[in-house]
């Protein structure tokens, strides 16, 4: 089995480049961020909760987005791999996702972190918004929020990864297909 983690601040392209990604390697998608939409779509205690947080622009409790992903591992036993997209977000997220795979005699084979300025995530974010329906996408106080968050709570989940050397930093500016290209790169040479 081999496990990818696509990490980066909001906008960066994480979703963008997952659905090529698993595309090309077969791997299962975990977004939490698709599975918390799902919730709130269907209207569930557990959405209604998420929405109040996502809403605002701040992460979801751990335990609620924790027991997500542990469920959803449990459900795809046969799965070749995992692309955790937007997951894990904290230090906590990160120590729970280590042992639920651990668990399963597996790891983390990739940590793929792309990085965008602030000034390209505000520009992409509000252009989502103008068609994506998202209540987060369309106001720049909720965006900014959002990266403000990352920068306080999530960015340093890279150095949580950066002890077992798992970390690559990836360019998420310029064309889709030249990062997913540079993404490739690194993954065929993890996995070989
Ligand atoms: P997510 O759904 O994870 O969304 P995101 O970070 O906003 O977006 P993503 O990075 O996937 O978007 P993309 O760049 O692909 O999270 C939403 C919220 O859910 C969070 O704020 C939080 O409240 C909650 N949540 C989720 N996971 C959580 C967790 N683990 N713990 C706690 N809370 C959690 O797309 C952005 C735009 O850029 C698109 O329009 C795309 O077309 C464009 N784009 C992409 N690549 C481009 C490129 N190369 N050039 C130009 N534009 C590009």
């Amino acid at each position: 089995m081999f496990h990818i983690i696509l990490f980066g601040p909001p906008g960066s392209g994480k979703g963008t480049q997952s659905e090529k990604l698993i595309a090309t390697y077969g791997l299962k998608h975990l977004s939490t961020g698709d599975l918390l939409r799902s919730e709130i779509n269907n209207k569930t205690p557990l959405g209604m909760e998420a929405k109040s947080f996502m809403d605002k622009g701040q992460l979801v409790p751990d335990e609620v987005v924790i027991g997500m992903i542990s469920s959803a591992l449990d459900a795809n036993p046969n799965a070749k791999g995992f692309l955790f997209d937007g997951f894990p977000r904290t230090q906590a997220q990160a120590e729970a996702l280590d042992k639920l795979l651990k668990l399963k005699n597996s790891e983390i084979g990739i940590f793929l972190a792309l990085e965008v300025s602030e000034d390209e995530l505000v520009k992409r974010l509000l252009n989502r918004g103008l068609t994506s329906g998202r209540s987060d996408d369309t106001n720049e106080n909720v965006i900014k929020a959002r990266i403000a968050e990352y920068n306080a709570k999530t960015s340093a989940v890279a150095d949580h990864y950066k002890q077992f050397d798992k970390v690559v930093k990836i360019k998420g500016e310029g064309s889709i297909d030249d990062i997913f290209n540079a993404l490739c790169k690194e993954i065929n040479a993890r996995m070989n």
